[in-house]
């Protein structure tokens, strides 16, 4: 009987609901605590899942040793003080991307976790949608070729409106980067996880198009604000009294080309002001042999592309998938696998390597997101903001 590991999260926002979601659909992982930016936000989540311990201070959750790890939810700005804060209370960490809003910031807690010896993840979930692992392995197994271009989007619009608010348009919550950091991070985390090349040179444009928000007076949790402020034409909904013009200067979209190893090269583009675009990741990877492209809103469908053969659209069905990517899908075809879906794959990998549990054919060796990859992709983001301030292109270091 494996050991039952305790965990705990802090952050009880959209994240911090999709986390506790996930987590419970885990054997051997109970989550105990719950740190919220006020004891009663705490409570409230915990109580429709049985957690009695609530508490406004997640330093309280550290303090137990019964605790063996966290997950960190919260705005981006508090990431590197809760990770460095309980990877020194002995805990393993799972933190939400972006690992941090500073590159050395990320760096530090690469090395401390190394120090300590405890296991570190940043939650690029995306990845583990079944058909993205099988891009993966026909990659590895060579059937794309030497790849040469990598494109692909990531379109939302949920921040569409002036009046649409969240922490991640203000730079103090969420960084000097929103669009780049939230979005475009996973992008570029996919890109280089599917292709095993690394973005090595990249010039970005980052676009503020709206310079002043009208921040409404009460909090808006994430996606929250498509239903309070606006009618289906964008009408606002609520008096001016309930709003407050809030300058602005994190970016709502940006485009990026760029390099990847010695001959790839791609384009990219991030928004969210994109009407009717709700979650829309897309990739396309053209290879010498073959190409392939994904979208996170058909995420069962695989389009493979060749010259001298038929294209096919390969439906998620685990025996015509590859071994190591049938590892990913839980459910036999023609039952999809979602977004939700995406954080136990992660979150069973994690856990599995704390309790050291194999996982049927990954055997004792589980590979998910580390914090490695999150400074990754923190360089990638202050490569592009870079990049936009010169309006040059700027060089990335590959580790
Ligand atoms: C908002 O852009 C958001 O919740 C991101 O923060 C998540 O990482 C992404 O998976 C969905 O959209």
């Amino acid at each position: 009987m494996e050991k039952t590991i305790r965990t705990a999260i802090f952050g009880t926002g959209f994240m911090g609901r999709v986390h506790l979601e996930a987590l419970r659909r885990l054997q051997f992982v109970e989550v105990v605590a719950i740190a919220g930016r006020n004891i009663e936000a705490a409570r409230r989540l915990g109580s429709g899942f049985s957690i009695v311990k609530g508490t406004a201070d997640f330093r309280d959750i550290l303090s137990d040793p019964a605790i063996d790890a966290i997950h960190i939810c919260t705005p981006n700005a508090l990431h590197f003080l809760m990770a460095k804060a309980a990877l020194e209370g002995g805990k393993h960490v799972l933190c939400e991307k972006p690992l941090a809003t500073r590159v050395a910031e990320a760096e530090e807690l690469v090395a401390l976790a190394e120090r300590e010896g405890l296991f570190n993840c940043v939650c690029h979930n995306l990845r583990y949608y079944p058909m993205v692992q099988q891009m993966r392995r026909m990659r590895e197994a060579g059937e794309l070729g030497e790849i040469l271009a990598v494109q692909g989007t990531y379109f939302q619009d949920w921040l569409l409106h002036e009046t649409d608010w969240n922490w991640r348009v203000e730079a103090e919550a969420g960084g000097p980067s929103r669009c780049m950091a939230d979005i475009g991070s996973h992008w570029f985390d996919m890109a280089e996880h599917v292709t095993g090349l690394r973005v090595n040179s990249l010039s970005a444009d980052l676009q503020t198009f709206y310079k002043t928000r009208k921040r409404p007076k009460h909090s808006s949790e994430t996606f929250s604000s498509k239903l309070s402020g606006t009618d289906m034409l964008g009408i606002n909904l609520l008096g001016t009294k309930d709003y407050l013009d809030t300058p602005v200067d994190t970016e709502d979209y940006g485009g990026v080309i760029f390099s990847m190893g010695e001959r790839t090269h791609g384009s990219m583009s991030v928004s969210q002001v994109a009407a009717g675009r709700k979650n829309r990741l897309s990739i396309e990877i053209s290879g010498t042999r073959a190409s392939v492209g994904w979208n996170q809103e058909r995420p069962d469908e695989l389009w493979i592309g060749r010259r001298d053969a038929a294209n096919q659209l390969l439906l998620k069905d685990p025996p015509l998938l590859k071994p190591e990517a049938r590892a990913y899908a839980d459910l036999p075809g023609g039952h999809s696998e979602g977004y939700d879906d995406t954080f136990k794959q992660v979150f069973r990998r994690f856990y599995a390597s704390i309790s050291g549990a194999p996982i049927s054919a990954a055997g004792g060796v589980h590979d998910f997101p580390t914090f490695v990859d999150g400074l990754r992709q923190l360089k990638i983001v202050s490569a592009a903001l870079e990049s936009n301030r010169t309006r040059s292109w700027v060089d990335v270091s590959e580790n």
